[in-house]
């Protein structure tokens, strides 16, 4: 029996109930996205070129910085205003599918059941570079299915995650009060790729200081890098609790979108995004042809190894006699 037959319906079939907003399929491809394999790959080329309308949004920030709660929140917002909200939440440290975000009062059920707005938390898988692809294919199913925004929440530290956050169109950088003395943007390094930040918990008397600290950093930094004045960097206090700063936040992501559409900074994004994805699908293709319980290249691996511990070879020199007849095979 095969692996199709097996899965009775094919990942193929599925791609015009998703392209129909079909909840059920949507699930099931992005399962079917999250476990890996080649056989969603034929439906995720179809998916892609139905994609590409949505905003994609990142929303990024230390965990406990009130991401997931602001994001439950923002959904309700946007559902409110009659759109279609896909949230993909790559965080382990808060799961968004189950329990309850902010106590008991913001309950996940107030949205989920809810056909407009479809949640999604992805496990953060072993494989390199796995999961930032994995992401990014689950939001172009939520995209194609016709959800829009999408947002895309993930803590701001490790490569990965940093990585997804540049794949969206806008970027939303949330520091919370209380969280440590410095602004904690500025230690994971995610500072500088903002077009929006945010300061969460705003219902906290320590806030205050939080907005006056980002808003000095950030004086300091823009008159550094003077090279995209056009864009004026907000900074938008809110609290999921009282629900403060939420609509001044869908307004500013809203007024960003205009502006890359207003100055072409969309289509830079759009490439830059697809340079992005086509280097990292590059890599993921290298990494499987070279699995480790492989045996590859004109030297062996076990060789190779043994030269490079002996310093005989450079890993550099190494790498390139391992691949070298994977590269003649394509070439042929
Ligand atoms: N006072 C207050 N607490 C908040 C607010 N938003 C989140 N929290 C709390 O901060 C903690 C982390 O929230 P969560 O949304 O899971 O943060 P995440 O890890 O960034 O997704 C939880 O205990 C929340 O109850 C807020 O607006 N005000
Ligand atoms: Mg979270």
């Amino acid at each position: 029996m095969s692996a199709v037959t097996r899965l009775r319906v094919s990942s193929l079939d599925l791609v015009a109930p998703v392209l129909a907003g079909k909840i059920t399929a949507i699930a099931r491809l992005m399962s079917r996205v999250e476990s890996g394999g080649g056989e969603v790959m034929g439906a995720l080329e179809e998916i892609y070129r139905h994609a590409g309308k949505a905003h994609i949004v990142g929303i990024t920030g230390v965990a406990g910085s009130g991401k997931s709660a602001l994001l439950a929140k923002l959904a309700i917002r946007l559902r409110a205003a009659g759109r279609r909200v896909g949230i993909i939440a790559v965080d382990p440290t808060s799961p968004f599918s189950g329990g309850s975000i902010l106590g008991d009062r913001i309950r996940m059920n107030e949205l989920s059941g809810d056909p407009a707005v479809f949640i999604r938390s992805m496990a953060t898988r072993g494989s390199l570079g796995g999961l930032a692809r994995a992401t990014l294919d689950a939001g172009d199913i939520l995209d194609a299915a016709g959800y829009d925004p999408v947002l895309i929440e993930t803590v701001g530290v490790g490569q990965d995650e940093v990585e997804i956050v540049q794949a969206a169109h806008s970027t939303v950088v949330v520091s919370a009060p209380g969280l440590g003395d410095d602004i904690q943007a500025v230690k994971a390094g995610v500072l500088e790729i903002a077009d929006i930040h945010v300061v969460s918990k705003c219902d906290r008397p320590d806030a205050n200081r939080t907005v006056i600290d980002l808003k000095n950093m950030l004086t300091m930094t823009v008159a550094a890098a003077a090279s995209a004045p056009a864009w004026p960097l907000p900074v938008v206090a809110t609290s999921a609790e009282s629900g403060e700063g939420v609509d001044e936040l869908v307004e500013q992501i809203d007024a960003h979108r205009a502006f890359l559409q207003r100055t072409d900074g969309l289509r830079e994004r759009q490439r830059r995004i697809a340079q992005w994805r086509l280097l990292k699908a590059a890599e993921e293709l290298l990494r499987d042809e070279f699995k480790p319980q492989q045996e590859g290249g004109g030297r062996g691996r076990a060789q190779l190894i043994d030269a490079m511990t002996a310093r005989e070879i450079h890993p550099h020199v190494a790498a390139r006699q391992l691949i070298e007849p994977a590269r003649r095979g394509t070439e042929k």
